[in-house]
């Protein structure tokens, strides 16, 4: 892709990093694994340097998360707007990771264009937008978190850095957006680093736990109620369906991060090939789509539901009732049946 303006060098980067600058991070909408552990691992790096820097996230996320180092200086946007706007205002350097689409931040994200800040993406997502000064972008890499690790090891070269508490939060990252290093992203490279970072003291096997083992009894009953009463399996297109009505969501007292991984559950079904978890939200319909294989999940949310993501995971919305989300969802496939069955 042509990239029309100037652009900041590694060279220019290093040097304004090297006297304190004011440094917002922030991440995507409903942030995940990669999301908090990318920002609070830079972060924690950051801090040592000497700058004045903040964690800011668009939105509220799950309580799996809270126990990461620093979690506490987090500004969550929608509950401190006038502090966020100000810190985003008068930013030097904003560091945008996991995303690089300013809408994937919602109204943070015109606060960000607008400010004077250089700003510094550091991503894996497909089709970067073009609003960075400085793009540290793989899509290879199997998190965000694996690339900041490569920005302060490699770019900045400053390894020596990366103390228990990054190395935590790079760690978590690196394990969530793998799927605890089973995904093909998940390489030898990335065992490496993984390596690493356990020997700059992630604690792996406590770290698995504080995020896989954190259930709310609420979240372990909507699971079984999803899979017992809401799965849908259409055999003739090896894909699994599980939708959700926000009276549902209601009634098991779903709060952020419940609904996470349940996709994952649909995919695991012998033979399925595409799973989606459609879920009625206040606003609008939100779809999690899974695949196995090359079979391209972000195709289908970039198509028909205003979405993206990578092939293997991706989302998107619709503003329509479920059921007739549910139903297009369904209506699509026949499109795509060779490729689903072969
Ligand atoms: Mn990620």
């Amino acid at each position: 892709m042509q990239r029309k303006k100037y652009m900041l060098t590694l060279t220019e980067l290093k040097t304004l990093l090297a006297t304190p600058q004011r440094i917002v991070i922030t991440t995507h909408h409903k942030p995940d694994g990669d999301a908090m552990g990318s920002s609070l691992g830079l972060y924690g790096y950051l801090i040592q340097k000497g700058h004045h820097v903040k964690v800011i996230t668009p939105t509220d996320y799950p309580t799996f998360l809270h126990w990461m180092p620093n979690n506490g200086d987090v500004i969550i946007f929608t509950e401190q707007q006038e502090a966020a706007a100000r810190l985003v205002e008068e930013a030097s350097l904003i560091f945008c990771l996991d995303f690089n689409t300013l809408s994937r931040i919602n109204e943070l994200g015109e606060l960000v264009r607008a400010s004077g800040a250089k700003k510094i993406m550091i991503d894996h997502h497909l089709e970067p937008e073009d609003f960075d000064d400085y793009r540290h972008w793989d899509i290879n890499a199997c998190a965000a978190a694996q690339l900041v690790y490569d920005f302060i090891v490699n770019q900045l070269q400053d390894g020596g850095l990366i103390n228990k508490d990054v190395a935590s939060c790079l760690y978590t990252g690196i394990m969530t957006d793998s799927g605890s290093f089973r995904f093909p992203s998940a390489t030898s490279e990335v065992y490496r680093i993984a390596a690493n970072l356990i020997d700059l003291g992630a604690d792996q096997s406590k770290i698995h736990e504080l995020v896989y083992d954190n259930s709310s009894e609420n979240r372990l009953r909507f699971l079984g109620y999803c899979l017992s009463n809401k799965l849908e399996v259409l055999r003739d297109y090896n894909t699994a369906i599980i939708s959700v009505t926000k009276e549902e969501l209601a009634q098991y007292h779903s709060i952020t991060g419940d609904t996470e991984g349940v996709v994952n559950y649909a995919l695991s079904i012998n033979g399925i090939r595409l799973a989606a978890l459609i879920i009625e939200r206040p606003d609008k319909v939100k779809l999690s789509v899974r695949s196995t294989g090359d079979f391209p999940a972000n195709e289908i949310c970039k198509k028909y539901f205003n979405g993206g993501g990578h092939r293997n995971a991706a989302g998107g919305a619709a503003e329509k009732p479920l059921n007739d989300v549910v139903n297009e969802f369904k209506s699509i496939l026949a499109e795509y049946k060779e490729q689903l069955i072969a």
